[in-house]
């Protein structure tokens, strides 16, 4: 089941599946700050999109030094579909009192304005920090759509697309969008 909405001039797309596949110009990996890689979707992202991805990461640390949590940075998607990865640090979850809400709205917000930045269009999400991170899911769900909404109110893309690996997240965030109004608000 994939939810479809359309707000303002923007498609929000909510879907289960793998961020490796999408057909859109940018996909958003769940980085740590060394953009070396790692597990989850970290590493099923340099797994199908080859070398060149990891060689940009390397150019990138070597000039401006590991990436801060909360920012972002751009690399070529290289045999993925999508033309580019977006590369985020979202937040561990330390509790609760380490800012995480609000890094965690900063690192949606450094992907959409990277996007923007560079012209792109279409952008596909997975639920950064829900991992290995282990931010709690529905709060960083809420964190997620409302980030993005607010944004596209603004700065409209033509698609923004929620991938999530899991029945169960995928109904976390279908319940949120519902709570948060569909977007119709
Ligand atoms: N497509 C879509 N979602 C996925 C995929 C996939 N192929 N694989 C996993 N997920 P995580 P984090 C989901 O741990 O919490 C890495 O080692 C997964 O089910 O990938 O931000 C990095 O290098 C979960 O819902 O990212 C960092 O060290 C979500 O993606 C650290 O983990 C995020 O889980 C970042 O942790």
């Amino acid at each position: 089941m994939a939810v479809e909405t359309v707000v303002g001039n923007t498609k929000i797309v909510i879907t289960q599946g793998d961020i490796t596949r999408q057909d859109t110009e940018a996909i958003v990996n769940a980085a740590n700050s060394s953009l070396m890689g790692g597990g989850g979707v970290d590493g099923a992202i340099h797994r199908a999109g080859g070398p060149a991805i990891l060689e940009e990461c390397k150019k990138i640390v070597a000039e401006k030094g590991p990436c801060p949590t909360g920012q972002a940075v751009i690399t070529t998607g290289g045999n993925l579909k999508a033309r580019y990865v977006i590369h985020t640090v979202g937040p561990r979850w330390l509790g609760g009192n380490a800012d995480e809400d609000a890094l965690l709205r900063q690192a949606y917000l450094s992907c959409l304005e990277l996007a923007s930045a560079h012209g792109i269009k279409s952008i596909a999400f997975p639920a950064i920090s829900t991992g290995a991170y282990r931010f709690p899911k529905e709060r960083a769900t809420r964190i997620a759509l409302s980030t993005v909404l607010e944004y596209v109110k603004e700065k409209p893309l033509d698609e923004v697309r929620f991938v999530l690996f899991s029945d169960e997240d995928l109904s976390v965030y279908i319940r949120t969008w519902e709570a948060l109004g569909g977007g119709k608000t």
